[in-house]
């Protein structure tokens, strides 16, 4: 059975907002001995995220932190192919690939990935095609020129609009090449070519995007700068209370899925926030 029949849109569906663990597997997130032990260190990884309550897993093997530089394809097959076919058998949820590459997205998706999620919104050549004929969900993500580069000087009129514009116009990309709106989610790339006040605004008025576009949002603040930046500069693995105020706060503005690190605190967390949401 395909991971993809675990019903991800029949989930996304439910009103309860849902938590993304994020399993990076770019060298130095499961550091030393040979690839089986990482492929074993990841899956008992996020075996651990769904016993916390994660109800989809996401698997990314290109860096696209502020500065970093782009993976060949055939490193970025190693890295997440085998992982992705393990994590098949033996996860009980939703897989998500964060990848930009058509190739990746067909190849998970004969490995029976439950949704593409791409931080260039298919636009690489062949990407869109990819994802259209794979049988899963597709997360289309803004951002502001390239990893690389995109921290350097972000610059916006009005970034609330221009991020809903260029989701707009992504989302009709999408139905264009054949994947039918139950298929995607959108999101507005927290931290990608945005500086904090941009960040800000775009949590502030997150509930704007989620009215406009009316697909499932989701939003992934988890550890990045913007949190540090609040909090006195602290480093990323001391990020989870700033973490969990930006996941509550995007959660109340209508967000869907949440993309985090820390699984059980958010998983704790958003349980107030649906609660609060359907109290009388
Ligand atoms: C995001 C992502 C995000 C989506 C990363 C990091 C950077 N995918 N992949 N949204 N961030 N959809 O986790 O710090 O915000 S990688």
């Amino acid at each position: 059975m395909g991971n993809a029949a675990l019903g991800l849109r029949e989930r996304l569906a439910r009103p309860e907002p849902l938590v993304m663990g994020v399993l990076n597997v770019t060298p130095d997130s499961f550091s030393d001995g040979g690839r089986y032990t990482q492929i074993d260190a990841a899956v008992a990884r996020a075996q651990e995220m769904v016993e916390e309550g994660a109800e989809l897993i996401d698997i990314g093997g290109e860096s696209t932190r502020p500065g970093a530089e782009a993976v060949a394809l055939d490193e970025e097959r190693r890295r997440v192919l085998p992982l992705l076919e393990a994590l098949v058998e033996r996860v009980a949820v939703a897989l998500s690939i964060d990848t930009s590459k058509p190739e990746i997205m067909t190849e998970a998706g004969a490995a029976g990935v439950a949704l593409i999620n791409d931080v260039r919104a298919l636009q690489a050549p062949g990407a869109l095609a990819a994802a259209a004929a794979v049988d899963a969900g597709v997360c289309v993500m803004h951002m502001q020129g390239e990893p690389r580069s995109m921290q350097a000087s972000p610059q916006y009129g009005d970034v609330v609009r221009e991020v809903g514009d260029f989701l707009e116009e992504r989302v009709a990309a999408c139905v264009d090449a054949g994947i039918g709106r139950e298929r995607i989610m959108v999101d507005p790339g927290f931290g990608f070519g945005k500086t904090l006040d941009h960040n800000l605004s775009l949590l502030r008025h997150l509930e704007s995007v989620v009215e406009r576009l009316d697909l499932p949002l989701l939003a992934g603040m988890s550890r990045k700068r913007m949190i540090a930046t609040l909090t006195g500069g602290v480093p990323a693995d001391e990020r989870l209370y700033g973490s969990l105020a930006a996941a509550v706060l995007a959660a109340e503005r209508g967000a869907r899925v949440l993309r985090v690190h820390d699984v059980r605190p958010t998983v704790e967390a958003l349980a107030i926030v649906q609660a609060t949401i359907e109290a009388e």
